[in-house]
């Protein structure tokens, strides 16, 4: 699932970067070589910049949330010791909401004035992305049930990343809703929304992938009560940081302004404490967990650290050496177990 889902971003970045390319090239010749692309002044249209961008940029928080997916993929039925279930509803679900990503872009854009059929395209098909990320959800948590689970840092992260997404994916939903967004746009709902999905959910998945796959990088193994220390403290930092804004933002405070009215003081108070706490578990991290392992202080790592790992990372020692396998690898039609090796 990792390979299909860094697959199918491949192809994502492909087809959205040069469009962000032609975005900046245009701007550049605006500001520097008389041309009017996006100045009004000159008979451009400021708002094709705004379609431009987005273009590139809904389909650019998929380029971070695939690879995510695809690592929770893996850490799941390694901690549930069952196999992923619905395996082939995971890759054309990834395969759908890469696809569904490149007709959504003006959902960011209800407010710069558009027809209703188009707000009504645009609100649909947005929520349309709901359907293939809910049977990702759903399959992770039928992975779950009835294995036999064990909590190790990478789990917690991948439980927590599916509690956060969640959140993050459901206010997605409720935003994606034209005359809602009215009143939402501009406002901390969104940087509560997309912190939820991109910082909370991103985040935890690169911490889940450090935690699952560094005893393999490095052959020491981190220490399971620090990892599971930074996670609850990330955990508890990052939603008291981002669980006020929503608040906030359904209250009305706008985004990029340095001040706000007195009645928005308290909540931007316990955000405040939140993003502390969530920042100093960060500096924990660093010193209780990834420079012991730097420095080789800690259990040497196994080959196969978790009971339940199938994969060709887990047949190799770790670190893993420079050649691997002299011939390659028999596995299985869904390439998760080893067959033969020699
Ligand atoms: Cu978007």
């Amino acid at each position: 699932m990792f390979a299909w889902t860094w697959l199918i971003t491949a192809y994502l970045l492909i087809a959205i970067m040069p469009v962000l390319a032609g975005a900046v090239t245009m701007t550049l010749t605006d500001r520097h070589f008389g041309t009017s692309f996006f100045n009004a002044a000159g008979g451009g249209d400021p708002v094709l910049y705004q379609h431009i961008f987005w273009f590139m940029g809904h389909p650019e928080v998929y380029v971070l949330i695939l690879p995510s997916f695809g690592i929770i993929s893996m850490v799941v039925p390694t901690f549930a010791r069952k196999p992923l279930f619905g395996y082939s509803s995971m890759v054309y679900a990834t395969a759908s909401i890469a696809i569904l990503s490149f007709i959504v872009w003006a959902h960011h854009m209800f407010t710069a004035g558009m027809p209703v059929t188009g707000q009504l395209f645009f609100m649909y098909a947005t929520m349309l992305i709901a359907v293939p990320t809910g049977v990702k959800i759903f399959n992770w948590l039928a992975t779950m049930w009835r294995g036999s689970m064990t909590f190790e840092t990478p789990m917690l992260w991948a439980v927590g990343f599916i509690s956060m997404f969640l959140i993050g994916g459901f206010s997605g939903v409720a935003e994606a809703v034209a005359p809602v967004d009215t009143q939402f746009h501009n406002t901390y709902q969104v940087i509560a929304h997309f912190h939820y999905t991109m910082a909370i959910g991103v985040l935890f998945a690169i911490f889940m992938a450090f935690y699952y796959w560094s005893p393999k990088w490095t052959g020491t193994m981190y220490n399971e009560r620090a990892g599971q220390i930074h996670f609850w403290l990330t955990m508890i930092g990052a939603n008291l940081t981002f669980f006020p804004q929503f608040f906030l933002g359904a209250g009305g405070m706008v985004r990029r302004y340095a001040d706000y009215p007195v009645q928005f003081a308290d909540f931007n108070m316990i955000s405040s404490i939140g993003s502390f706490i969530f920042g100093l578990a960060q500096a924990y991290f660093l010193f209780a967990v990834v420079l012991p392992v730097i420095r080789r202080h800690g259990r040497p790592a196994p080959q196969r650290p978790w009971e339940g790992a199938h994969g060709l990372e887990w047949e190799v020692p770790s670190p893993a050496p420079f050649h691997t396998f002299s011939t390659s690898p028999r596995l299985d039609e869904t390439a998760t177990r080893v067959l033969h090796i020699e």
